[in-house]
């Protein structure tokens, strides 16, 4: 037996997704975690009761959270989203499936239930967590660290020997690195941003549209989409720009929640009738800011690293971010026992995941335009469905870009290595047609064959 005075202790900052599930596969590994978070307990009944916020859930984190026996829990309270619902102009809704059958789906899950499993498995799991603690400022050198109660103001200090970073995009801990070194940090604000709504349960109980899909309502320059939560209610998040110069509605030209409502009327009127409190939510929510962020630098010898949003914020738009996360603490969780050194750890992870971070990053991004402009553009379904066919016919050698990221554990950076090299061939093959008739089968064989080597784990 380890006496508790010789077991690896680390402190983690930010109790939310990556934080939390970080600390369930530490305390496991034998670490004496100890974990620090600005917010209350979420588990306090009457804890912040707010709005229900939810995200998509594919294979990489269910993964992740099977690696903390969280799955299971987790995936009780998940709604099955098969495809894409999109919504034209007219009402008109078709709905594109994700993959080939319900066994290639994601998953709705509300932020707090996801939160609430993991903090209670870190728990159990002998990690100590602390709320209402804000890290504020840190000394490398001594080992200090200041944590601000904001219900009182009063500080709090603590010795740590190594900190972790997952206190998301706006990350103290970072900003608290970068004034000990430089950590190359760039950050890129889209000029667009997003409000969030909300579509109630029908009267009598149950969902008012299609609960199984993730409702999207392209419309060129912007869009809407909503997503499922199981109680009945839809997360509506209209994504704007900030302003424009040629009468494309923006967050300065929509200024009250009137002016949502005028907006809705003109471009989702199947939509509005859906959303009650429009012009409360409009007026009540404020709208949130969409980035990325870039680090050359994720760590600070064996005194701290970063994971998360921390580490590499990104647009929402593929519905990774939080996927990501979870895989990070996976691998994080894994150097950390590999490696005598933390310093060791922490390099190695920086070096097996900011690739895959950097290449997350650019096709969440790239999805942005394709799901606010192309999803029901007649090219882009026909390089989908060339797609789809070239996929039966090679399924070890063609998998559809969504799939590798969404369904597969491929290393990001290979999916965009290898999606690239498809898009080329979608292009190439589909242009100047509108139908499949006549392709050269044989031509597009030997093609794959020469590109795209077999997959691991496709099939
Ligand atoms: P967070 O979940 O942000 O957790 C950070 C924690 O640190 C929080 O609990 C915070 O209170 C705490 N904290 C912050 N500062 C301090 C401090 N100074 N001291 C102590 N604690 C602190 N991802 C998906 O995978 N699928 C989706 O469908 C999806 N949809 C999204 C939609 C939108 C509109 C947005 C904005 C993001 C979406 N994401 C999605 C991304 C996802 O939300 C993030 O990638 C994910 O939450 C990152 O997890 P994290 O643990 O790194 O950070
Ligand atoms: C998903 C699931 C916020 C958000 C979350 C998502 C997705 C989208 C569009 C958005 C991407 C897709 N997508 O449908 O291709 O798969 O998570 Cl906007």
């Amino acid at each position: 037996m380890v006496s508790e005075r010789d077991r690896r202790q680390v402190t983690i900052v930010g109790a939310g997704l990556a934080g939390a599930l970080l600390a369930i596969l530490l305390s496991r590994q034998g670490w004496q975690v100890t974990l620090y978070e600005r917010r209350g307990d979420p588990r306090i009944k009457g804890y912040e009761r707010g709005r229900s916020i939810n995200l998509a859930l594919a294979e990489r984190g269910r993964n992740a959270l099977r690696a903390a026996d969280a799955e299971a829990a987790v995936m009780a309270k998940a709604v099955m989203m098969r495809g894409r619902m999109i919504h034209a102009l007219d009402g008109s809704r078709e709905l594109q499936r994700y993959g080939r059958d319900d066994s290639e789906v994601i998953w709705s899950v509300h932020r707090a239930d996801l939160n609430i499993i993991l903090l209670d498995l870190a728990e159990r799991a002998g990690a100590a967590i602390h709320f209402y603690r804000r890290l504020h400022t840190v000394d490398f050198d001594a080992g200090y660290a200041r944590f601000i109660d904001d219900r009182d103001d009063q500080p709090h200090d603590i010795r740590f020997s190594s900190l972790i970073g997952a206190d998301g995009a706006g990350s103290a801990l970072r900003a608290a690195m970068q004034r000990r070194a430089p950590f190359g940090e760039t950050s890129e604000f889209l000029d667009h941003s997003y409000k969030e709504l909300e579509i109630p349960p029908a009267a009598g109980g149950g969902f008012l549209i299609e609960p199984n899909a993730l409702h999207i309502w392209p419309r060129g320059r912007y869009m809407c989409i909503a997503l499922p939560n199981d109680e009945g209610t839809f997360t509506v998040t209209l994504f704007l720009p900030n302003s424009s110069d040629d009468g494309t509605p923006s967050f300065a030209s929509i200024n009250s929640g009137k002016d949502a409502h005028a907006l809705f009327a003109r471009d989702f009127p199947d939509a509005l009738p859906l959303i009650p409190r429009l012009k409360q939510d409009w007026e009540e929510h404020p709208p949130g800011l969409l980035g990325t962020l870039y680090l050359e630098r994720w760590h600070l010898s064996r005194r701290a690293v970063l994971l998360g949003d921390a580490a590499h914020a990104m647009v929402p738009f593929h519905g990774q971010g939080m996927n990501c996360a979870f895989e990070d603490s996976v691998a994080l969780a894994r150097l950390m026992q590999k490696h005598d050194d933390l310093a060791d750890a922490f390099a190695a992870f920086e070096a097996e995941r900011k690739p895959d971070a950097l290449a997350i990053q650019q096709m969440a991004l790239e999805n942005y335009i394709e799901m606010r402009d192309r999803v029901d553009d007649p090219d882009f379904l026909l390089q989908r469905q060339l797609e789809r066919e070239l996929q039966q016919r090679h399924p070890t050698r063609f998998v559809p870009h969504y799939t590798m990221v969404t369904f597969m554990l491929t290393p990001y950076a290979t999916a965009l290595q290898r999606s690239e090299v498809q898009r080329e061939i979608l292009v190439e093959a589909t242009a100047g047609r509108s139908t499949l008739d006549g392709l050269d089968w044989q031509a597009l064989e030997r093609v794959v064959h020469e590109r795209l080597p077999p997959l691991e784990g496709a099939g």
